[in-house]
């Protein structure tokens, strides 16, 4: 395979999950197409292919009612293959939606034996995560949803959502860890409805926390998409309050099942644009957070095509960067979107509300006919992105 500029390096913060790169091809018609994979290879593997971190549940790394004993050989194993290979753990979070006690949600739940034993798994995975340097922790409640609405008040879901986010910042506070929350929306599957379903949802749940500043969110492109809705208008959201702690990237085309495609795969454009936000290229702060890939390869694929998938993930990402750094250098397009000034009213509409600016603002002579007759020339910005995306220009 040729070396070349888009080869990645840790430099990069490219992460994968365990369950990505370990995902043995399983789907609701089919069973498992590949080999499950040792943790300590698929660091391997992810440092060879220069990837900076790995992610994981606390069920990928260590099996369901394993020994204290046992626990300590793998996470023992796992730390050494960590080091060999020159790989970090950036994120970790709990599986609270595999085991069937989790049928009917962990945190939300109606009986209280499960919201306990689910408080008690995060706070045993939090530990884990925090053992392996994990720096930011993800609450993705895939079960915390219904199909049977009438099964509990969903205001009562979101206040026991709530307990257990409040709950958990405590805990991490009590015991000193330094870790930042992230929650992840999804409007459904495996539930009928998810509770809490977009990233817009989150920000306004983050709020009404007792410990808002630990908390952020955890956007997918996949699951913003499932709903409809732009990503990249939604992580814009996210970074303008301060709250995109973490990204999971990945390919998704719209009206569909959670893909999880190889990023890039599907909407090129939506891609291209979410890189161009994330890495600043058109002068807004960038974001410095893990890339995480979310997603996995095909079930058509062997093990060579899982690293296939792998590599092209970070490929695209960087050739990504590449074209949005030259579309945002070409003269024409920051002609186009450069800011419109007004020496009167810019001043205006930048002060603070006082009975002297009302006045004037009122009284500002505007042309609404001329103004409304002005071309845009937004058409042929959007022909050269897609020119740039094209590798025309
Ligand atoms: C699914 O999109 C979820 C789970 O894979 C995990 O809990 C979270 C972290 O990326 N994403
Ligand atoms: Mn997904
Ligand atoms: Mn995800």
């Amino acid at each position: 395979m040729t070396s070349d500029a888009f080869d990645p390096t840790p430099a990069d913060r490219f992460s994968f999950g365990l369950w990505t790169v370990g995902n043995p091809g399983r789907d609701p018609f089919g069973g498992p197409v590949r080999a499950t994979q040792d943790p300590c290879r698929i660091v391997k593997k992810l440092g060879e292919i220069g990837a900076w971190g790995v992610n994981l549940h606390d069920e990928d790394l260590i099996p369901f009612g394993s020994s204290a004993a046992e626990r300590d050989r793998i996470v023992g194993d796992f730390k050494k293959a960590l080091e060999d290979n020159g790989v970090v753990v950036p994120m970790a979070t709990t599986n609270l939606f595999s085991q069937p006690i989790f049928r009917d949600g962990a945190f939300t739940a109606n009986d209280p034996k499960v919201r306990a034993f689910a408080l008690q798994k995060t706070m045993t995975a939090i530990e884990l995560g925090v053992e392996l340097g994990a720096q930011t922790y993800v609450f993705w409640g895939g079960r915390e949803g219904t199909e049977a609405d009438a099964c509990r008040d969903p205001q009562e879901a979101t206040k026991r959502f709530r307990h257990a986010i409040d709950y958990l910042t405590c805990f991490c506070e009590d015991k000193g860890y330094d870790l930042r929350f992230a929650l992840e929306a999804k409007p459904n599957e495996p539930r009928g409805d998810i509770y809490l379903a977009t990233t817009g949802h989150m920000l306004a749940f983050i709020a009404t926390l007792d410990k808002p500043e630990r908390v952020g969110v955890n956007p997918e492109v996949a699951h913003e998409s499932m709903a409809g809705l732009s990503m990249t208008h939604n992580v814009a959201q996210a970074m303008e309050a301060g709250k995109l702690f973490h990204i999971d990237l990945n390919g998704q085309r719209i009206g569909r099942y959670d893909q999880d495609l190889r990023f890039g795969s599907e909407d090129l454009k939506q891609a291209f644009l979410l890189v161009r936000l994330l890495e600043g290229t058109a002068g807004n702060d960038p974001y410095s957070g893990p890339l995480h890939f979310d997603a996995h390869a095909y079930r058509t694929e062997d093990d060579a095509g899982v690293w296939d998938f792998a590599r092209g993930c970070m490929r695209t990402y960087k050739l990504l960067v590449a074209r949005a750094q030259a579309f945002d250098a070409d003269s024409e397009v920051r002609d186009i979107i450069a800011d419109v000034t007004d020496p009167v009213l810019d001043p205006l509409l930048s002060a603070p509300y006082s009975p002297e600016t009302v006045a004037a603002l009122r009284g500002a002579a505007i042309d609404v006919k001329a103004v409304a007759q002005i071309g845009l020339r937004y058409e042929r910005l959007d022909q050269l992105m897609v020119e740039y995306l094209m590798g025309a220009r």
